[in-house]
Formats: structure tokens, C-alpha cells, sequence
């Protein structure tokens, strides 16, 4: 099992998609392991986007980020972190296709409505800035029907 971070951005917040981009994961068969919404503090912006601290769109990245508040989602499963990846599609909403979180809503690469890990480690860096509280383990009964043994 693995559980990556995921964030509905201020721009998925405002257009009223963090329903339907949760049932994305739930409908895909991953287990939801921790779910708040705030405004996220410059500090942990700051953090989470420390790989982009010299790219020419940092400034307005983070702005944008602290525009309004975020739905941080903790996702669990077999290999989540690929999987998710995937349902987000690629960065700019315009290239991404359709069936993708992004190809079916956004036509913005800035705004692009989500954010999610892409590897385990910075799965594990992201979850402890979001979630420093830990997130929540349980048994997901539907499992048993999600995965078979090989899982
Ligand atoms: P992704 O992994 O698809 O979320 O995208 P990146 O990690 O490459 O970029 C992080 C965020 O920076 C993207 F979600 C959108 C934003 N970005 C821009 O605004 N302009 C760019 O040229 C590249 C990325």
C-alpha cells in the first residue's frame, strides 16, 4: 500500500469540483485516508513547492496557491501514487486527454485543478507538511472486492 498527497486547488475549490474530483479516487477503488480543507499557510506552500524555489513561475504559483483554500486528501492504495498520477493526466489541462482529471475539467496549465505526488518520497515529505497529525488508518471492507490476490 502506498498513500500519496493530493490537493484540490483554489481553482477546483471555487469551481465546485471537489466532489466530483474525490469521487475520481473513490470510484477508482482507493481508500480516502484523510481529508481537510483550509487556506494553506505561506510557510507550507513555500515547502511543498521548494523544488520550484528558482523557476520563474514560483511567485505566481504561490500566489495563486494561497488565493483561497485547498482540499488536502491523503489517497491510499496498491501503488497509489502512480495511479493517481495518472487519473490527474498531464500538467497543462489543454494536452491532458480526456478521462483525465485535468483533460475532462481545465484548459490552464497554471490552473490545473490538482495536485498530487510524484514519487513516494516526496509522497512521504508532502503527507507530513498536509497531514503532520498522521492520517487514518482503517479497514475498507470494499477492498476484498477491489483487489484480487495477486493485488
Ligand atoms: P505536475 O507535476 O503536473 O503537478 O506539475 P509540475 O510539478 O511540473 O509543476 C507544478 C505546478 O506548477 C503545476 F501544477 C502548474 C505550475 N506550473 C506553472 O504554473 N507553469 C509552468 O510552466 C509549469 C508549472
Amino acid at each position: 500500500m502506498e498513500t500519496s498527497l493530493v490537493l484540490v486547488k483554489p481553482d477546483g475549490v471555487q469551481r465546485g469540483l471537489v466532489g466530483r474530483v474525490l469521487s475520481r479516487f473513490e470510484d477508482k477503488g482507493l481508500s480516502i485516508a484523510g481529508l481537510k480543507l483550509l487556506v494553506a499557510p505561506k510557510a507550507t506552500l513555500e515547502k511543498h513547492y521548494a523544488v520550484h524555489r528558482e523557476r520563474p513561475f514560483y511567485g505566481s504559483l504561490l500566489q495563486f496557491m494561497g488565493s483561497g483554500p485547498v482540499v488536502a486528501i491523503a489517497v491510499r492504495g496498491v501503488n497509489a501514487v502512480s495511479v493517481v498520477r495518472t487519473l490527474l493526466g498531464p500538467t497543462n489541462g489543454q494536452e491532458a486527454p480526456g478521462g483525465t482529471i485535468r483533460g475532462d475539467f481545465g484548459m490552464s496549465r497554471s490552473f490545473n485543478l490538482v495536485h498530487a505526488s510524484d514519487s513516494t518520497d516526496n509522497a512521504a515529505m508532502e503527507l507530513g507538511l498536509w497531514f503532520p497529525e498522521g492520517t487514518c488508518d482503517y479497514q475498507h471492507d470494499v477492498l476484498r472486492w477491489v483487489y484480487d490476490d495477486e493485488a
